[in-house]
């Protein structure tokens, strides 16, 4: 059975077979969690995005994680938080199912994953996490992955995450 848990501090420095981005359409970087990892992986990773030509909102693209631990970085695209009519919900579940179908094509067994949408993009958070939880957890058993963390930046999301992972959401 495979395991999910939260865990306190930055991204690009978790021990696992891939990390995931929360990145824009255009894949060439930005702020928060997606320049962190840009800056940790070094200027390689920026020429391998150009060439996947963006990446729509709900998809995940694959490259290689060049100077990070990491072996592979998955930028997935979350929704900007529009109030909620707008296909949020179903597109954030979708980054979550594309990144588990990314680590199925690349035989990851380990993944990380920051909380998509919800700094830049004003998803709420305790929302975001029981999609985050949820779709992992429906789509876990035929990924491959054995070990999933959910990386918290902040000690916010790492309640939000802790709970909901207790409390089997
Ligand atoms: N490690 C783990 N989590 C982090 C890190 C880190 N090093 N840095 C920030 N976070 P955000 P979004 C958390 O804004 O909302 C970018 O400019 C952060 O606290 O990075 O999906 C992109 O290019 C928050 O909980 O991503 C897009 O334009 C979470 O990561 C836009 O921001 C996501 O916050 C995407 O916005």
């Amino acid at each position: 059975m495979a395991q999910l848990r939260a865990v306190a501090g930055d991204i690009t420095r978790r021990d696992v077979d891939a990390i995931v981005n929360a990145a824009n359409t255009s894949l060439l970087g930005g702020g928060g969690v997606d320049g962190a990892i840009h800056r940790a992986a070094g200027p390689e990773l920026l020429e391998a995005c150009r060439k996947l030509h963006g990446c729509a909102t709900g998809d995940a693209k694959a490259t290689a994680g060049f100077r990070l631990p990491a072996k592979w970085v998955f930028h997935a695209v979350g929704p900007v938080w529009h109030g909620g009519g707008h296909n949020e919900d179903e597109l954030l579940a979708s980054c979550y199912r594309r990144c588990l179908e990314l680590a199925r094509e690349h035989a990851v067994r380990s993944i990380a994953f920051p909380a998509i949408s919800t700094g830049v993009y004003s998803f709420p958070l305790e929302r975001a996490t029981k999609i985050a939880i949820q779709t992992v957890r429906a789509h876990i058993e035929d990924s491959g992955v054995e070990r999933v963390e959910f990386v918290c930046f902040n000690s916010d999301a790492l309640l939000v995450y802790e709970r909901l992972l207790t409390a089997g959401s």
